[in-house]
């Protein structure tokens, strides 16, 4: 069935859950690990992308944008710009090693890229060094040539030079085997381009101009003190942030230069904190805190990041503005169980529906969320709408039991 997966260190499918967390196949010595890249079809050749580079930059998004993934109807691919890219590939700590590429020997086009980046993972107790491998892609004219597995060997490999022998991973498709399942959800903010570009459709028992006035937005924030993050915000940021996350049983554990980074690095080249809601050049992420107006404390924050769409074979609208719900955190409890749940809900009603209105004044067409961390009691109250698009979440060489996700999934319903 998975003639590659079978033979990698992970779960395969229908083996159960396991009785203990822990390692599949155990780390090895420099010396051990194989010195020379995999083998690659012949007129082909490797290539480290040096993402400082801007000409490097634009390769890796000129290869994205026409190659990388696609809703199963082929209406929409995702455009991660290129500020996008070198902000997601370069966290503190990054290796260039691990922006690994392919080209065609003679005319040197890249063709193929899979990345690593490092980060610590919490998985229920355990904290792991790990690499987040993303942006798999093989150009459509040379797929189903089994060039995934080589790039997949290849920064498996990399990753194992650097001492690195986890990794985490998400994808649309079903692999062995994922370890939790979230479904994507939907906030219509531009209605009418909505739906003229059929990402949504008018249901029968509504009208457009019905349909514009349920979806309306206040102009303004109603949250005292919100106002974008700055860099005098950052450590309280990080510490609120570690709080929260001590919620969920599988985290990522941010320094506070990593949360910096998470946070800050992606708000564009204007001056941060001039009061409005614009967007600047090269904008990637959007992070606003809530100050107390007496403690100054950070008592909240979110975070969303842009990533257009292609809209496919669309001339009028080439382009989708989605918004994507990032990390956020409250200290609005630190109880934990019902009690805790019901007070974190009311409390990112607010927080979250301030992130709509943020996003919608920046003119974002859609804001996406999928059902994990607190999400899924706030999704219907916000006016969300279930989408068909699931993420399943992978961990390699990592055994644990299945993760929620799935369950709060099915809490909605
Ligand atoms: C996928 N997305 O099952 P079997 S997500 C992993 N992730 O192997 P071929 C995938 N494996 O089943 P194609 C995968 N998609 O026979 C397919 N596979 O065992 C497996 N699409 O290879 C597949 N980007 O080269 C099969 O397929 C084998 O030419 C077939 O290439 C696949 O970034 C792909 O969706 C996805 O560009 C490159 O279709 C291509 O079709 C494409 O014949 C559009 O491959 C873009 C797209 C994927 C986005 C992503 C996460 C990737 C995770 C990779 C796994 C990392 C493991 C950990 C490594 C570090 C370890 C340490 C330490
Ligand atoms: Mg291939």
């Amino acid at each position: 069935e998975h003639k590659f997966w079978a033979t990698q260190p992970v779960p395969q499918l229908g083996e159960g859950p396991p009785l203990d967390d822990g390692y599949i196949e155990p780390s090895m010595t420099r010396e051990e690990v194989r010195q020379e890249p995999y083998p690659l079809p012949k007129d082909f050749e490797w290539t480290t992308l040096d993402i400082n580079d801007p000409k490097q930059n634009k390769e890796v998004y000129d290869l994205l944008s026409l190659n990388y993934v696609e809703d199963d109807f082929a209406s929409f691919r995702f455009q991660y710009s290129a500020e996008f890219l070198a902000w997601a590939l370069k966290p503190p700590g990054y290796h260039k090693e691990w922006h690994i590429g392919v080209r065609v020997s003679s005319n040197k086009k890249l063709v193929a890229f899979i990345s690593g980046v490092p980060m610590t993972l919490r998985v229920r107790g355990r904290n792991i060094l790990v690499s987040e491998i993303n942006y798999l892609c093989v150009h459509k004219k040379l797929r189903s040539k089994r060039l995934a597995p080589v790039l997949i060997k290849e920064v498996t490999r990399q990753c194992h030079l650097k001492g690195i022998f986890q990794a985490i991973y998400t994808a649309g498709v079903v692999l062995p085997t994922p370890v939790s399942v979230c479904r994507y959800y939907h906030r219509s903010l531009n209605i009418p381009k909505l739906v003229e570009t059929r990402f949504c459709h008018v249901p029968r028992n509504m009208t457009l101009a019905r349909m514009i006035r349920v979806n309306k937005l206040p102009s303004s924030t109603s949250l005292v003190g919100l106002r974008e993050m700055e860099e005098r915000d950052v450590h309280q940021v990080a510490n609120l942030f570690t709080r929260y996350m001590k919620r969920f049983d599988m985290v990522p554990l941010f320094s506070v230069d990593e949360a910096r980074h998470q946070f800050m690095s992606g708000m564009g080249r204007g001056e941060v904190g001039d009061g409005g809601i614009g967007r600047r050049e090269g904008q990637v992420t959007w992070t606003y805190v809530v100050e107390n107006p007496e403690t100054h404390k950070i008592t909240d924050f979110f975070s969303f990041y842009s990533l257009p769409s292609t809209i496919i074979n669309n001339t009028k609208h080439p382009l989708l503005e989605a918004a994507y719900l990032f990390y956020y955190a409250t200290d609005a409890t630190s109880e934990l169980g019902e009690a805790g749940d019901a007070i974190i809900k009311k409390r990112l009603l607010s927080v979250i529906g301030d992130a709509l209105v943020v996003a919608n004044e920046a003119k974002f067409d859609v804001f996406n969320a999928l059902t994990l961390m607190d999400n899924v009691p706030i999704l219907q109250d916000l006016k969300f709408g279930v989408g068909d698009g699931f993420l399943n979440f992978y961990l390699y060489n990592w055994r644990t039991a299945p993760l929620a996700g799935m369950k709060a999934e099915g809490d909605v319903a």
